[in-house]
């Protein structure tokens, strides 16, 4: 604390490599410049852990060398590259040292998402801060295509990927020898690894133009003309649409049974032209699980997205698993599976019944009635459709008789009190109460015979568990 002002965050860094001698060494100020406006490292914290090689040594926040990246100025809002997402486009690329270009090309691109996962081109040419470049192919460097994964996690707060210890890396050097030799650990950057005349970065070259998740993106990458200090680009996409989905599984978790519950996944088209979803059907798996899109075909424009909502209605108790084909015009996955996962659950649920056979006795009159009391607990809240109070006379023969049905609402901390009248005397009765789903199943039961007179106010208590 000084004069009031208290340091908080700070970033610190020499001035001199060999102090007091030399000159100064802008570097290190400006890699950790990067690091007070927000920018990461790109170089690997870890070899041992997730993708190796950081930028290969090919950046200001790698090796301190050269010109911040295209990335890092997009995030930085130095430039906002072009965006290409569909049909063919011819884009022209100046140095990225003296002009703010670059330009992204993915399936649903949108102009200024910084914080998706994209291919990023730019131009670097030997000027200004990438003058020392000069030694990668004379000078005309050519194009250095990023693939970029920048979502971020679950909080907002980060990224969801780094250059260090992530399964793939926040900012990739795409390398056009095809070598990975960055990743592979071999050696840093170099002059094999840009896109140059007549270089092409498509589905089926490698690299490819495949995601992360390994699904096409379809698009291709050509330079077309141009040398050094200005190249052009001649990007193309699928004409044919393409079906990607928000994710192949969906899981319900634990639904009560005689309760539903929706969950939606997004159906993408990624292609240059309109798909078509002829129909969503069950392959496998119990009927459980429906989709609730209609009507047939569903239409997708190009570049464009649905949601597809599916429901789970609760029937079948215990782990279940149905398979839903999508079946559309997508030539390259004219069927796409997605598995439904949910657990129909019924919580343990205790059913007493105790019956007193009482007398009443009047001045003539002498009645026998029953006197039941029904208890119910549950170990986890559910919504029992009803429950089913029958007698039969004891000794069987004859089928039960309903004497009284109830609701959830009847019970009273869980119990509940009936009286059955007019008992034949000296007959015995068996009382049964059943707690029953919506679809008429009975969940549980629990019985209990009350014998003659002679064992009034006897005290039975019996609990079956489901
Ligand atoms: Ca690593
Ligand atoms: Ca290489």
């Amino acid at each position: 604390m000084l004069d009031g002002k208290r340091l908080r965050r700070y970033s610190w860094q020499w001035e001199l490599y060999n102090y007091p001698y030399g000159q100064f060494t802008p570097q290190v100020a400006i890699h950790e410049t990067g690091h007070a406006l927000g920018l990461p490292d790109y170089y690997d914290y870890d070899a041992s852990v997730g993708p190796k090689g950081g930028l290969g040594g090919f950046d200001m926040m790698d090796a301190s060398v050269y010109d911040h990246n295209a990335f890092s100025k997009f995030v930085l809002d130095w430039l906002t590259p072009a965006v290409f997402s569909s049909g063919s486009q011819v884009y022209t690329l100046r140095a990225s040292g003296d002009y703010p270009e670059a330009l992204i090309f993915f399936p649903g691109a949108v102009s200024g998402d910084i914080f998706n996962e994209y291919f990023l081109v730019q131009n670097r040419y030997a000027t200004r801060n990438d003058s020392r470049l000069v030694s990668i192919n004379g000078g005309d460097v050519g194009l250095a295509v990023w693939h970029v994964d920048a979502r971020l996690n679950s909080y907002g707060t980060n990224f969801l990927y780094d250059n260090s210890y992530t399964e793939h890396k926040l900012l990739r050097l795409v390398q056009a020898d095809g070598l990975d030799e960055i990743e592979l650990g071999l050696r840093g950057f170099d002059s094999a690894d840009f896109y140059r005349l007549g270089a092409v970065f498509g589905p089926s070259t490698y690299p490819a133009t495949v995601r992360y998740d390994g699904t096409p993106t379809e698009m291709s990458l050509l330079v077309e003309s141009g040398t050094g200090p200005v190249y052009s680009v001649s990007m193309t996409a699928a004409a044919n649409p393409v079906l990607r989905l928000s994710s192949s599984a969906l899981n319900f978790g634990q639904v009560n049974i005689c309760t539903r519950s929706d969950l939606a996944i997004t159906v993408y088209n990624d292609g240059g032209g309109p798909l078509l979803i002829n129909s969503i059907s069950r392959v496998s798996g119990p009927s459980d699980f429906t989709c609730q899109a209609s009507p047939f075909p569903l239409v997708i424009p190009a570049g464009s997205s649905r949601e597809v909502t599916f429901r789970f209605d609760a029937y079948n108790t215990g782990p279940l698993t149905s398979t839903f084909a999508i079946n559309s015009n997508d030539p390259a996955t004219p069927q796409a599976l997605l598995t439904l996962t949910g657990t129909g659950f019924i919580p343990e649920i205790n059913l007493n019944i105790q019956v007193e056979r009482r007398v009443e006795r009047g001045w003539i009159l002498r009645r026998s009635y029953a006197r039941i009391t029904i208890q119910v607990s549950k170990a986890a809240p559910f919504d029992v459709d009803s429950y089913r109070l029958t007698r039969q006379p004891a000794g069987g023969g004859s089928t039960p008789q309903i004497v009284q049905t109830f609701s959830d609402a009847d019970f009273s901390s869980g119990q509940v009190v009936n009286i059955d009248k007019y008992l034949e005397a000296d007959q015995n009765y068996l009382y049964t109460i059943q707690a029953l789903d919506c679809y008429g199943r009975v969940i549980v039961a629990s019985s209990e015979e009350k014998t003659g007179l002679d064992r009034l106010r006897e005290r039975i208590l019996k609990t079956i568990n489901k």
